[in-house]
């Protein structure tokens, strides 16, 4: 398929400004050279354009709801647009409260075409606050639950009535960090969460394997990549980086598994914070990581 690069470059939902020079740090990565590599046609639609971040304090439970809401539909408008163009669409964050409009699409769309989903949620964070839980305000800590049907209504609804995705689709890998009251949340949701305890005992091998059962051929498999999935000794260009996360190599294998699939069908690539980066070391990381998903391997297997 050909992939449409998407960039919406904000930090509107994050703790931390700089998450909106994500895109650029991918693109001077080399995203789009190192997915024509792999033999993909890649089109680079350009940059989204929202309103920019006003630095407010929370109002009721939510830092720049407004913001956020136009944002998403943007991303929503966009991210729809190619699946219905039959393309791959890739987006370039900006911070996570994105996957909001992204994943509303994508669900969206696998339900005009009976299409199956799962969705692959590689974060530190299970991002299930709600605004009376929420300890930041921020929205980036709050997409899953949104997407659940938990969140403000203008977010729960892009892409129809509520909830676009059952928590029986999503599987999170690499969870680290989990607010008190969020806890509870993920519980009382039923999510199925592949944490850093589990990846210790059973490996990343298990984990993924066991992430990926039951998807065929009628599935979409979307990938939402939070880059503080990435342990900060190799990814230290992000917002909140919680130390103990995967390693390079377990990362890779993450990838790889989930290319083996040749399922995925979109991706979102969020966090990426340049400000905290070393000499784009993290975009670059990032890039390579995702080579690995669209299906470089070490030695051709074909
Ligand atoms: C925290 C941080 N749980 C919050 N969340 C982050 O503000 O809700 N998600 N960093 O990626
Ligand atoms: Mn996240
Ligand atoms: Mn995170
Ligand atoms: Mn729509």
């Amino acid at each position: 398929p050909v992939i449409h690069l998407i960039g919406a470059p904000t930090d509107i939902g994050a703790a931390d400004r700089g998450a909106s020079m994500g895109p650029e740090a991918l693109r001077v990565a080399g995203i789009d050279r190192a997915l024509r590599a792999q033999g993909l046609t890649v089109l680079d639609t350009g940059n989204l354009i929202g309103p920019h971040n006003p630095w407010q304090p929370p109002a009721c439970g939510y830092r720049h709801l407004p913001e956020v809401i136009a944002w998403n539909t943007a991303v929503h408008q966009a991210v729809g647009d190619a699946l219905r163009a039959q393309a791959l669409p890739i987006l370039l964050g900006g911070d996570h409260c994105l996957a909001i409009g992204s994943l509303s699409a994508v669900a969206q769309h696998c339900r005009a075409q009976g299409r199956k989903l799962r969705v692959l949620w590689l974060d530190a964070h299970a991002d299930f606050n709600t605004h009376t839980v929420t300890p930041t305000g921020n929205l980036h800590g709050m997409p899953v639950a949104c997407l659940c049907g938990k969140g403000p209504q203008a977010l729960t609804t892009l892409g129809g009535p509520a909830p676009q995705l059952q928590p029986s689709c999503i599987r999170q890998i690499g969870i680290r960090s989990v607010d008190a009251e969020e806890k509870r949340l993920v519980h009382q949701a039923g999510l199925d969460v592949f944490d850093m305890r589990y990846i210790d005992e059973y490996g990343m091998r298990d984990a993924m394997r066991r992430a990926l059962e039951g998807v065929d051929a009628d599935t979409h498999l979307h990938v939402s990549f939070d880059v503080d999935f990435l342990d900060p000794d190799i990814a230290p260009g992000v917002g909140t980086t919680v130390p103990g996360g995967p390693t390079y190599r377990e990362a890779q294998l993450c990838m790889e598994m989930i290319a083996d699939t040749g399922l995925l069908a979109s991706l979102d690539v969020v966090e990426l914070n340049p400000a905290f980066d070393e000499r784009n070391r993290t975009a670059e990381v990032a890039v390579d990581l995702i080579e690995s998903l669209f299906g470089k391997s070490t030695l051709m297997r074909r």
